[in-house]
């Protein structure tokens, strides 16, 4: 019989970390991707790689005093690219993380970046269907399923659950629900129209109805998670409306149903309105708020990623106190290198390996690619130095044991915390 298999030399443990974080497969937590029932939900191809809106917000600082972002806006998805394409691509090196991106992506495609052109670029996506693409994609990300980000108030998605059936397996839903916190002023007419007995005061049975309209989506979707984006400006508790349908609905109905719930916090949102979706910016958050509902409803599990570099210390030191809280990814402004780097640093140095590191955010399929390789290499990097400190230590460990700490990251601390 085999015995452990002891890694004994930096060099075997540098190639061997290597090896198990590129071919360990990925459990992606949250994105704005769609399987294929949700027709042109599902952003593909090199046009929409390279209108992202990341890269839409670095467009109108080059164009600043030429295209105005209405102008921009107005222009059909061609013209938005082959602009950005000039400015950000050709005009200068690609170097930002959000440019970075595609490079890797057409990259990987094994398309011709060399000749810089994107006509021949858009050819190749010509000839394929999304559903093979998906494929492609998954295979070249390593990504074994992902979480979609459903909201029950769009207008596109939501008949698309109306209708049932049966998805992709790969896609898992979670119940988006900045509708019902962030807007409750619209969207309670909206749900009184549909038959939900609800006022705007939260009188009556509200808080029940409320709940109602929870179970029917769970039913429809059967999601992994509830979620919300919140401002940095967020309290809890609070005499708001948001606070009160936390409170009043979404808690009782996340721990009677032991369906986690997922706080996002810190955007401030539309600094910039005239930039549309690339136009929200951040905020330090008050980690108050995030103790104070791990505290008070020990049964509810709440997953939580905040947007401000500065709030990432108190998260983590928050997680070690509370076991209901899981931290996870490195969101949006935080998803560039340097950033990530640190952050997971600090998360493994203070929880070890008892969070998930990191999800895509990826709005168009394509950015599974470069989104996972990217922080592939740099939790590579982060692995061999946190094991090479305790080899030092005289703790020699194995091929397997590694293979058990990446699973982990990469899947089953998810997995077990929202089980
Ligand atoms: O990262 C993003 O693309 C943002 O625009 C948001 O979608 C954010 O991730 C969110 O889920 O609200
Ligand atoms: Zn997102």
């Amino acid at each position: 019989m085999d015995g452990p298999d002891y890694i004994l030399s930096t060099g075997e443990l540098q190639r061997v970390v290597g090896e198990i974080v590129t071919t360990t497969p990925v459990t992606d937590i949250h994105t704005h991707i769609y399987d294929t029932r949700f027709g042109d939900l599902l952003l593909w191809g090199v046009d929409e790689l390279v209108t992202y809106h990341y890269l839409i917000a670095e467009v109108m600082r080059a164009e600043f005093g030429r295209t105005t972002p209405e102008e921009y806006y107005a222009m059909p998805k061609q013209a938005q690219a082959d602009l950005i394409w000039q400015r950000l691509f050709l005009d200068n090196s690609p170097i930002s993380e959000a440019c970075r991106g595609p490079v890797t992506v057409l990259a990987a495609l094994g398309l011709d970046i060399a000749g810089r052109d994107l006509n021949t670029m858009r050819e190749y996506f010509a000839q394929r269907t999304a559903e093979e693409y998906i494929d492609e994609v998954f295979a070249l990300a390593n990504v074994k399923e992902v979480v979609m980000t459903n909201d029950p108030f769009d207008p596109l998605e939501a008949p698309v659950w109306e209708a049932g059936g049966e998805g992709d397996p790969r896609f898992k839903a979670a119940l988006r629900l900045d509708g019902l916190i962030v807007r409750w002023e619209q969207t309670q007419p909206a749900l009184a129209a549909q038959g939900y007995d609800m006022a705007a005061d939260f009188s009556g049975n509200t808080f029940e109805e409320i709940q109602r309209f929870l179970a029917d989506w769970k039913q429809k979707m059967n999601p992994v998670y509830m979620a919300v984006s919140l401002e940095e400006s967020f309290t809890f508790p609070a005499d708001d409306s948001q606070a009160k349908v936390i409170e009043g609905a979404i808690l009782p109905f996340a721990a009677r149903e032991k369906l986690p719930f997922a706080l996002m916090i810190g955007v401030k949102r539309l600094i910039n309105p005239r930039l549309k979706l690339a136009g929200d910016g951040v905020g330090k958050c008050d980690i108050k708020a995030v103790e104070y509902l791990c505290a008070n409803y020990q049964d509810v599990k709440f997953l939580v990623t905040l947007l401000s570099k500065e709030n990432q210390h108190e998260l983590a030191v928050a997680a070690r106190k509370f076991p209901n809280l899981m931290p996870f990814g490195c969101w949006w402004f935080l998803n560039d290198p340097s950033l990530i780097d640190e952050m997971t640093r600090l998360r493994v140095e203070l929880l070890g390996l008892s969070f998930i590191p990191q999800h895509s955010d990826a709005r168009i399929l394509d950015q599974l690619i470069y989104k996972w390789s990217h922080f592939r290499a740099i939790l590579t990097r982060i692995l061999i130095e946190k094991y090479s400190d305790i080899m030092r230590a005289g703790w020699i460990p194995t091929r397997e044991e590694m293979q058990r700490d990446v699973e982990g990251l990469f899947g089953r601390n998810f997995w077990e915390f929202v089980k």
